[in-house]
């Protein structure tokens, strides 16, 4: 009788083991979500030509731009989704160093009159204007001094996934 309890003893032993081990490997799986995909970043190149792309998804498709300091920055940003301006509107926006992003952000949603960007605000380098699907803005303007700067949309709730950082090199 005793020899038979020890042996379901180490059955539930087995048991919990195996059961563990299950468990093990659906935490490796919850991996699998990790978002840890990277997003094309741009090659940084003497003409400092950038190309920026958005769509109906309120996505950037870089979340870095590279460009050299001293020189001018010529910025294409296209829309290339099929949604108005009014729902899923995209611009540029490069926010001066040390600029709060979430509090920009937040002053730049109230001012839909101006496109969203905040009017004689000394926060901003420059910006695009407001585009929709199957619309493009190019601008031009000088590269600040050397650092790493944010961009972002400043379409109201677009931020959280619209942002990134421009580095002056
Ligand atoms: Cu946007």
């Amino acid at each position: 009788m005793k020899h038979l309890s020890k042996l379901a003893g180490l059955f539930l032993l087995a048991f919990l083991v195996s059961c563990g081990g299950k468990e093990e490997k659906k935490e490796k799986d919850g991996f699998q979500y990790d978002r840890t995909k990277k997003t094309e970043s741009s090659t940084s190149s003497d003409s400092n030509d950038i190309v920026l792309v958005s769509d109906d998804l309120m996505k950037f498709n870089k979340a870095e731009i590279k460009v050299k300091a001293g020189k001018k920055v010529k910025l294409t940003l296209k829309h290339i989704g099929k949604l108005d301006k009014k729902i899923m509107g995209h611009n540029f926006v490069l926010l001066a160093e040390g600029v709060d992003l979430v509090d920009f952000a937040t002053e730049a949603a109230t001012a839909r009159d101006n496109e969203y960007i905040p009017e004689n605000s000394s926060d901003v380098i420059a910006h695009t204007k407001l585009i929709g699907g199957g619309e493009t803005d190019v601008i031009e303007f000088d590269a600040p001094a050397p650092g790493v700067y944010e961009f972002i949309c400043s379409f109201p709730g677009h931020y959280g996934l619209m942002q990134g950082k421009f580095i002056v090199e």
